[in-house]
């Protein structure tokens, strides 16, 4: 069995109930969800295609699984085409400058186990988790002392130095 820390989160539809079913697909297809944290609403962050972008609901999971971190992320990309994600052309080369759209549902998949993945589709853990508040805030709820297998330090010191300030706040304790 492998551990593995999901985020989960979108800004377009109901997105309380859009997570629900994320959650329970998961739990049908990727293993049992052994921890989930609060909802957060949290600013966008990064560039968007679209200005008045809304905010978003996330939240981060704990799953035990039997599967492969691939297969757990081939499962996820379909649950997330499932729940109406759309995706716009190809992934940009790593030097351009990331733009944004607002979705229904994301599913990224953080930590797994104490695996270090570089593969062209996958990369674990996630590259950008550390500078994210809304990445870190709802994983310090269930992996407070679970440690970054590269930066060898923990989720809640990571939040400690961590210098996004895009807000990030309870929407409410549990789905
Ligand atoms: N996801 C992104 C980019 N920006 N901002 C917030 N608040 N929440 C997200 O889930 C999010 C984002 C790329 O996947
Ligand atoms: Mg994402
Ligand atoms: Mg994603």
């Amino acid at each position: 069995m492998s551990s593995l820390y999901l985020l989960i989160g979108g800004n377009q539809g109901d997105r309380k109930a859009l997570l629900q079913q994320a959650t329970d697909l998961i739990r049908q297809r990727v293993g049992s969800v052994v921890g989930c944290s609060q909802l957060y609403e949290t600013a966008p962050w990064g560039t968007f295609d679209q200005k008045d972008t809304q905010p978003f609901l996330n939240m981060a999971l704990h799953v035990e699984t039997s599967l492969s971190a691939h297969d757990c992320l081939l499962e996820c990309l379909a649950i997330e085409k499932e729940l109406g994600r759309q995706r716009k052309g190809d992934a940009l080369p790593s030097d351009t400058k990331r733009v944004y759209s607002s979705r229904p549902i994301d599913i990224d998949l953080i930590l797994f186990d104490e695996e270090v993945i570089s593969s062209p589709d996958l990369t674990i853990p996630h590259p950008r988790m550390h500078q994210r508040r809304f990445v870190l805030q709802p994983l310090c709820d269930i992996a407070h002392d679970t440690v970054h297998p590269v930066l060898k330090k923990t989720i809640s010191q990571l939040l400690s130095i961590c210098e996004d300030n895009c807000s990030c706040s309870v929407y409410c304790s549990a789905l």
